[in-house]
């Protein structure tokens, strides 16, 4: 029999997992603050508790059943204060939680803290796929806290998406998963800035999008590893792109949009890391030397 698992949260994400679980023929328990919330996983063989307390407990009951491991609890909730006034004061002895609600690093330290002191086992985790994604080969999951325990609830876990256990700092799951998502919101902010420059001027977005602005982006990923090499190993001797020669350009993206009423400020403080960095000796240096600078102001 297939691990029984608890799902709290049935937002998107989490009936998305439930979904998956389901379809891989995990019971299911779930439960949602706000009840009867994704009425079709009913018909696809959930359980429904009708508090948090109930369907944890539900897993424990079934899982003593199936004599398989400790009950599985998957936590997909809004933010961490959500996930704490949750799961505050149940008793979660000998479950493990995995949680997968977006924190940050100290806060999924703190859960780990918290749910240790309640006799649980803990994994932290950061989905990254969206929804739709859940169950395809295209998502992935990043997993952090005892490795053991990884291990045991690994085969569960894949039914939701390509997991990647990147160690037992509880977190170090959100410390990549933030990582990822703040070049995520760099890659949309530049694409955004782009769009509204192109539409600033009456030009299809579609088109331009299309032909150009996802081309050159491709393009533009290829220049990362290296990036990322010279960080490991050292810079090379000459950029062909130099920061002195990109701070100076970098000054009519910000007049070329104040000149077609875009709002600059998603450009500005790229602006000024070019301008710190020659200032501060790094002109002839490549684009890893500004990773450097932002370290050092931290
Ligand atoms: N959806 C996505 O694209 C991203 C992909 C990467 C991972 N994120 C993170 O996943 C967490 C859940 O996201 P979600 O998409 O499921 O979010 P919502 O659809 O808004 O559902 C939120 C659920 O949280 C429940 N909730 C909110 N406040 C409370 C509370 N005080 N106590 C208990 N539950 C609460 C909410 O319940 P209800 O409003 O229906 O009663 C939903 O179940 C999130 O961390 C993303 O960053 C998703």
């Amino acid at each position: 029999m297939k691990t029984p698992v608890t799902v709290l949260g049935l937002g998107a994400m989490g009936t998305a997992l439930a979904r998956a679980l389901l379809a891989a023929g995990h019971p299911t328990t779930v439960w949602n603050r706000t009840p009867g919330r994704s009425p079709e996983l009913d018909t696809l063989g959930a359980t429904r508790a009708a508090t948090a307390a109930e369907a944890i407990a539900a897993s424990a009951r079934t899982t003593a059943t199936a004599g398989a491991g400790g009950g599985l609890v998957v936590v997909c909730l809004l933010v961490d204060d959500t996930v704490r006034s949750t799961l505050d004061g149940l008793d979660l002895t000998g479950h493990t939680i995995v949680n997968l609600t977006n924190s940050t690093p100290e806060q999924s330290r703190a859960t780990a803290e918290r749910l240790a002191s309640a006799g649980a086992s803990y994994l932290d985790g950061g989905i990254m796929a969206v929804p739709p994604m859940i169950g395809t080969p295209g998502a992935f999951i990043f997993y952090s806290g005892p490795q053991e325990v990884f291990e045991e609830h690994r085969t569960a876990l894949e039914v939701l998406a390509r997991p990647a256990y990147v160690g037992t700092d509880p977190g170090l799951a959100a410390l990549y998963d933030i990582a990822l998502l703040s070049g995520m919101y760099g890659l949309f902010g530049g694409a955004q800035h782009a769009l509204a420059l192109i539409t600033s001027a009456h030009i299809p977005a579609a088109d331009f999008t299309q032909q150009f602005l996802v081309p050159w982006l491709t393009a533009m990923l290829t220049s990362i590893p290296n990036m990322a090499r010279q960080l490991d190993n050292g810079p090379v001797d000459t950029a062909d792109s130099n920061l002195a020669m990109q701070a100076a350009a970098y000054e009519n993206l910000v007049t070329t949009a104040q000149k077609q009423g875009v709002d600059p400020s998603l450009l500005t403080p790229m602006g000024e890391l070019l301008r710190r960095a020659v200032a501060t000796g790094h002109g002839e240096s490549g684009l890893s030397a500004l990773v450097g600078l932002l370290r050092a102001a931290g």
